[in-house]
């Protein structure tokens, strides 16, 4: 067996974050995958980039942890009003305050960044007080290190292909949200994108799974961003930083129950944007 990679990829235009990406790679793999991410960084929706950084590091297979995918649900929203109060009850449930939800999903609306900017990595907040715990509020904590393997990502495609939820958007947010949600002191996390083109967003928690929620802004809105909500007496937050950061975590199981559905969902269930990933976003 060859070595394993880690690739990513963050693209900017005068210090702006405009597109980034995070993969394992088998050694047979990596340039491909690096191909994929320099033409998702030159074509992307925010913009051209000025500066494009790509960063390939050897890892130690025996440290690679494994965890399942979190399964995926879909909340039939209709508008952005609909979907704020549905991403609210989703975070309640998780166990987050009503009122520090509802900080939150305002913070994400008018951009967690200085002046409602973008930023490159996702707020950590405090689930007791909502302060921000991350050390850079202009940056964030950048999750990195972690992918399906390769055959569970393709027996997961055969499974939700019939769903329209196999494209790379989708898998990519579900590794993401999956590393996340395994993460000791993490009790919930709320996104949706900064790509203008790209309104559906997510609440994940470990027991809630992976929600949709279809409308989380208006098209054309170049605002978005993640928070993860942290329970500090779970967890310090330098292991927490530490585990996002630099702990390799492969997407080896799937969950009993892939897609958690109801008609009513099923029918909205086909997703709004048609964007693949691999070089558009
Ligand atoms: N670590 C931390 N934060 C990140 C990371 C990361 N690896 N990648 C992105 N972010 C933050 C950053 O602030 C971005 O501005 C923001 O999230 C949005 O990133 O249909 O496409 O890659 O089920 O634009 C979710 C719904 C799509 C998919 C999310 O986010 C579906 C998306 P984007
Ligand atoms: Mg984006």
């Amino acid at each position: 067996m060859g070595a394993v990679f880690s690739v990513r990829m963050r693209a900017s235009q005068e210090s702006m974050h405009i597109s980034g990406g995070e993969r394992l790679a088998e050694e047979e793999r990596v340039r491909e995958i690096a191909h994929s991410l320099i033409e998702r960084a030159l074509t992307h929706e925010r913009g051209g980039p000025d500066s494009i950084h790509l960063t390939i590091d050897k890892m130690d297979r025996s440290d690679i942890q494994s965890i399942a995918a979190l399964p995926i649900s879909t909340i039939p929203v209709r508008d952005v009003h609909e979907g704020y109060a549905a991403a609210q009850r989703k975070l309640v449930e998780a166990g987050i305050p009503s009122a520090i939800a509802a900080h939150a999903i305002d913070l994400l609306k008018k951009g967690p960044g200085p002046q409602g900017t973008v930023m490159r990595g996702a707020v950590l907040m405090d689930v007791q007080t909502g302060e921000r715990l991350e050390p850079d509020i202009a940056r964030g904590v950048r999750v990195s290190r972690f992918d399906w393997k390769e055959e569970t990502l393709r027996s997961w495609m055969d499974e939700v292909s019939s769903f329209g939820f196999n494209r790379s958007r989708i898998w990519e947010a579900i590794a993401l949200a999956s590393k996340v949600a395994a993460a000791p002191g993490v009790l919930a996390e709320i996104c949706w994108s900064d790509d203008p083109s790209y309104v559906t967003g997510y609440v994940s928690s470990p027991s809630l799974g992976y929600v949709r929620i279809p409308h989380l802004k208006e098209k054309g809105d170049p605002v978005g961003g993640r928070i993860f909500f942290v329970d500090r007496q779970q967890t310090d937050i330098s292991t927490l930083i530490h585990y996002l950061e630099k702990q390799a975590v492969w997407i080896d199981q799937l969950p009993e129950n892939l897609i958690i559905p109801s008609p009513q969902e099923i029918a909205v269930g086909v997703i709004h944007g048609t964007d693949e990933r691999t070089g558009k976003d």
